[in-house]
């Protein structure tokens, strides 16, 4: 089979004109996720701020159940698989045994929202020092589509055609909301990584709540309102601008919590 040589791009490119650079804990793999699936975009933000706080070596990623499980595939750390929903007991145990260590979990809404909620409403009422970051796409995306706790009203999913029903299926979960209420956490933001400019705030936000789990002040949550583009039966570009118009008014972005 032809072998294709890998180009050294700093041999072409000066550094004075080089614009991005992929973070060195991403690896080569190629990824698995659907087109237009924020996962790629939100791995690639952890890599950074990782790499950036000069904790390669020192931070253990959690995955449990869900598209959320091949991230060890494209992240170089240290990971640990947990089994659906119990990603904040099981970073609890290595946190608290490895207080050096900067670890978080990678939870979609149907693990943290609905299989996994007493283990996350616990951790982070206990104020466990960790990140829970937490990609809420609104639905069971690796499983073929079907209505998670976040699934918004009216949303037709697999196993609701015709769009949660309220009377038969109670609201969306609102989770971050009630998380900001626990004393244990410090910072619980809503971000999103579907433009340039909500990249690089959520890069900031992503920083802050590493930076709060190695200075001891508590559990942080990063939600990110994503999309999923299979599951929603729409295209990338179309997905994108669903997100914005139909998910953010029912999960709007900022801080919901944030102490310094
Ligand atoms: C104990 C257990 N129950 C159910 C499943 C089946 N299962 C695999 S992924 C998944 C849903 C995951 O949805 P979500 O957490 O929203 O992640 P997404 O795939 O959307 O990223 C389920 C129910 C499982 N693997 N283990």
């Amino acid at each position: 089979m032809e072998t294709i040589e890998k180009t050294d791009l700093s041999q072409i490119i000066k550094p004075e004109n080089l614009v991005y650079a992929k973070p060195e804990l991403m690896n080569d793999n190629p990824m698995h996720y659907c087109p237009g699936c924020s996962h790629g975009v939100i791995h690639k933000l952890i890599a950074e701020v990782v790499e950036e706080m000069g904790m390669a070596e020192k931070t253990i990623g959690v995955s449990p159940v869900g598209c959320a499980v091949f991230a060890y595939n494209y992240l170089d750390i240290d990971w640990e698989e947990a089994a659906h929903g119990r990603a904040p007991a099981v970073a609890t145990g290595i946190k608290r045994l490895n207080k050096d260590k900067m670890v978080f979990t990678y939870q979609g809404d149907g693990d943290l929202a609905a299989i996994g909620t007493a283990e996350t409403i616990h951790a982070a009422n206990r104020g466990e020092n960790i990140v829970i970051i937490f990609v809420n796409n609104a639905i069971y995306g690796m499983t073929g589509g079907q209505m998670s706790p976040t699934t918004l009203e009216g949303m037709k999913t697999s196993t609701c055609p015709h769009g949660r029903d309220i009377e038969l299926n109670g609201y969306p979960l609102k989770i971050s909301d009630l998380l900001a209420l626990l004393d244990g956490t410090c910072l619980v933001t809503r971000q999103s990584v579907h433009t340039p400019s909500a990249v690089k705030k959520a890069k900031r936000t992503l920083r802050k709540a590493f930076e709060n789990s190695m200075a001891g002040k508590g559990t942080s949550v990063v939600e990110f309102v994503s999309t999923c583009s299979s599951g929603w039966k729409q295209t990338p570009e179309q997905s994108n601008n669903w997100m914005v118009e139909h998910v953010f008014p029912s999960y709007p972005l900022g801080d919901l919590k944030n102490i310094d």
